[in-house]
């Protein structure tokens, strides 16, 4: 798979003409292919929804005459746009700073905010954290997805797991790598979102699984040539867990293809575990004497605390990426995180901080104690071809990351 081949679109959002061609130009002359620029709000929306490549970066103004800022945000929410965003105002730094977290509070790629003038320096910067083809691309809402067409593309083999790194803090060293499936189609990437819940829904998250850890474990084999051999994590669905034949087709698995599970991990999704708990202990118990590693995952996301948790045999704990991002500010907040890490360390869990963007929550969680970080500062999900060629360069590009100018 080339990833190359994904175009996208980029689109710039201003009611300002002399801003649109000043950006179109500045964007062309970055080597973006595809400038779409729209005057109004009603024609962002439709470009968003339509264009061809489609649309992976959005800059927008935060005041257009039709729609104000915040209502901007949440109809790029409700279309389902998952590409980059990068907000452009006039407005002072405070609010637009308010803009970015409201954005990002809806789950929006918020790549910053440049205040109007802007310099084409501040551009550049930011879009240097803009890699489009492994970002997401695609918007084709979930309501276009027939269950026919999912099938074909599990049979077809056109799912992937993408890879994405886990870091240790105390060694800086790569440990370990979450597998995120992806769909790549001609018109650009389908990303889970669009697609989980129809597999849960027609029968079809099993199927699809078992071939992405066949996947994962193939590509663990090619990695293992580069000398990489770490631990890979598969993200599971509670609707998998409750099928007590699961740890065993799993199994099953394992030795046709000559894995070792001792390098494989499951992560499930904590919002759910406590409402199916009986059911799941079971399935959980037979996984964990099976030697498959266990994590939860969107831990704090659910209601459950860690008193509840300790009869399950949990490995590892993922904090939300919703504490990673913005948890040192109260203080009440910051109490209950660092009982909850000291709380799992003690119960012999490592604790993975998710999400983690920049180098200030890389040190708010290195101060909270968390053993592992994984987020777009360290590395965006990418094809398994690339991980070699990226764990090559990771001393290099953590030295530079990480150094402290004090
Ligand atoms: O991959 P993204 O980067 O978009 O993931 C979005 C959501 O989809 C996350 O909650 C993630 O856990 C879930 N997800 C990603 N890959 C898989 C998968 O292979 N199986 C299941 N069940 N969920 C997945
Ligand atoms: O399995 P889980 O629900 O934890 O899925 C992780 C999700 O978070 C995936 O959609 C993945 O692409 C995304 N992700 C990984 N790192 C970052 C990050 O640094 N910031 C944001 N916003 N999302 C991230
Ligand atoms: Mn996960």
């Amino acid at each position: 798979m080339n990833t190359s081949d994904y175009k996208q679109s980029v689109l710039v959002v201003d009611d300002d003409e002399f801003i649109l061609a000043t950006l179109r130009v500045a964007l062309m002359n970055m080597g973006y292919e595809f400038v779409l620029t729209a005057g109004r709000a009603e024609q962002a929306i439709a470009y968003l929804s339509s264009a061809e490549p489609a649309v992976g970066l959005v800059l927008s103004d935060l005041n257009m005459p039709d729609v104000d800022g915040v209502e901007l945000l949440r109809r790029f929410d409700e279309l389902g746009y998952r590409g980059d965003i990068v907000l452009l105002s006039g407005e002072d730094s405070q609010t637009l700073n308010m803009a970015v977290s409201l954005a990002k509070a809806r789950k929006l790629s918020v790549l910053g905010a440049i205040t109007k003038p802007f310099r084409a320096e501040a551009l550049a910067q930011l879009l240097a954290n803009h890699a489009p083809s492994l970002n997401r691309g695609s918007t084709l809402p979930p309501r276009q997805m027939s269950p026919d067409m999912l099938a074909a593309a599990i049979r077809a083999e056109e799912l992937v797991p993408w890879y994405q790194p886990k870091i240790a803090v105390a060694s800086q060293e790569v440990v370990g790598f979450e597998a995120l499936v992806r769909w790549p189609r001609p018109e650009g990437m389908i990303f889970p979102d669009a697609f989980i819940s129809v597999a849960e829904e027609n029968s079809l998250i099993d199927p699809m699984t078992f071939l992405l850890i066949r996947q994962a474990l193939r590509m663990g084999k090619l990695w293992q040539r580069h000398g990489i051999r770490t631990t890979v994590a598969v993200n599971i669905s509670m609707d998998s867990l409750q099928d007590i034949h699961f740890p065993d087709l799993l199994e099953q698995l394992f030795r046709d293809e000559g894995g070792d599970t001792s390098y494989f991990k499951l992560e499930i999704t904590e919002s759910r575990l406590m409402a199916d708990y009986v059911s799941v202990l079971d399935v959980l118990l037979r996984l964990r004497l099976k030697k498959i590693k266990l994590s939860i995952d969107d831990f704090g996301t659910g209601h459950s605390n860690l008193g509840q948790l300790l009869d399950l045999p949990f490995d590892e704990l993922k904090l939300d990426r919703s504490y990673v991002q913005g948890a040192s500010s109260d203080s009440k907040a910051r109490v209950i995180l660092e009982s909850t890490v000291d709380m799992a360390q003690r119960l012999g869990m490592e604790v993975v901080a998710e999400g983690v963007e920049t180098l200030e929550d890389w040190k708010r969680v290195e101060q909270l104690g968390c053993d592992q970080v994984q987020g777009y500062f360290v590395a965006r999900p990418m094809p398994g071809e690339a991980i070699p060629a990226w764990v090559a360069s990771w001393p290099e590009r953590r030295a530079s990351l990480l150094s402290v100018q004090a």
